[in-house]
C-alpha cells in the first residue's frame, strides 16, 4: 500500500491501533487471562477464515498484536481487514 493509502485507511479503524514501521499495533488489557485467551480464540478463528494470521503476544491479561502481510514485507488491505474484524470483536460484549 502507498503511504497515502495508509493514512486513509487508518482513519477507517479504531484509534487505538498505532502505525510503526510497516506493522500496525494494538495492545488490549483484560480483567484477566481467560478474557484474553477467550479473545485470542475469537481472533484465531477469524484469522483461520480470513487466511491472514496476527504476529501477537499475551502474558497474562495483555495481549499485543502487530498486524502486517508477511508476504509483501508491509502493510496491506488484509491488515485493515482483519483490524477491523478485530475491533468489532473487542466492540461485542463477551
Ligand atoms: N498472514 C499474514 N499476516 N501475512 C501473510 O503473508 C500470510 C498470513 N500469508 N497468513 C498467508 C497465511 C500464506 O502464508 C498462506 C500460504 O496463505
Amino acid at each position: 500500500m502507498k503511504d497515502i493509502e495508509i493514512q486513509e485507511a487508518m482513519t477507517e479503524i479504531d484509534p487505538a491501533w498505532i502505525l510503526k514501521s510497516k506493522f500496525i499495533h494494538r495492545k488490549i488489557v483484560f480483567k484477566n487471562f481467560i478474557q484474553a485467551f477467550s479473545f485470542m480464540t475469537s481472533v484465531a478463528l477469524i484469522a483461520e477464515k480470513l487466511d491472514h494470521h496476527p504476529n501477537w503476544k499475551n502474558v497474562y491479561n495483555k495481549v499485543t498484536i502487530a498486524l502486517n502481510t508477511h508476504d509483501a514485507d508491509g502493510l496491506t488491505k488484509k491488515d485493515f481487514k482483519l483490524a477491523k474484524e478485530i475491533d468489532q470483536v473487542l466492540k461485542s460484549p463477551i
